[in-house]
């Protein structure tokens, strides 16, 4: 089942620039983080009760991050799911027709975690994230 958005995830150049630019709009501090399994530091914004807006800043010239980067310029990178089961839920998309990145959930910095290919949700990489016991 799916539960609710859980963070969207914007494709930045400089993270300080970017996370001081988003600190000063939106009046909320972030937690910066290293996401070395995806490549990524990252600055999450807890907006409101729920939903984070999490920038990403790639780590190296071979991550997926430095890529979209070079190919879309910064912007909307991707939507985060969470699930209660990700490896039920994979098997669900995949049974709708949707192309999947991940046959199986894998380890995350929050959870396991398993993407479904843009080309086949409107231009959209969807993150489905179920998070680890005891975080959100
Ligand atoms: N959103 C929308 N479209 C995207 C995209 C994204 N995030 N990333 C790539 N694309 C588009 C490309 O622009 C390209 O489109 P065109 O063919 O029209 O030019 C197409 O997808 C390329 O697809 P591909 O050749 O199958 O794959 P790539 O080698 O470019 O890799 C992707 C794209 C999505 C499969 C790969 O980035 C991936 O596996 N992503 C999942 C993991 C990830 O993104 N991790 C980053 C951090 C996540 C986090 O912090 O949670």
């Amino acid at each position: 089942m799916i539960k609710k958005v859980h963070h969207i995830g914007i494709a930045v150049k400089d993270l300080k620039e970017s996370a001081g630019l988003f600190e000063r709009l939106f009046g909320v501090k972030p937690h910066i983080a290293e996401a070395p399994c995806q490549q990524v530091t990252e600055a999450v914004f807890k907006i409101g009760d729920s939903v984070e807006i999490d920038l990403l800043e790639p780590m190296g010239p071979d991550s997926a991050v430095a890529k979209f980067l070079e190919q879309r310029g910064e912007g909307l990178h991707h939507i985060a799911m969470e699930v209660d089961d990700i490896n039920a839920e994979l098997i669900t998309m995949e049974e709708k027709g949707v192309r999947l990145i991940d046959k199986e959930g894998r380890e995350g910095v929050a959870g396991q975690i398993g993407f479904l290919h843009p080309k086949s949700v409107n231009g959209v990489l969807i993150e489905l994230l179920q998070p680890r016991e005891g975080s959100h």
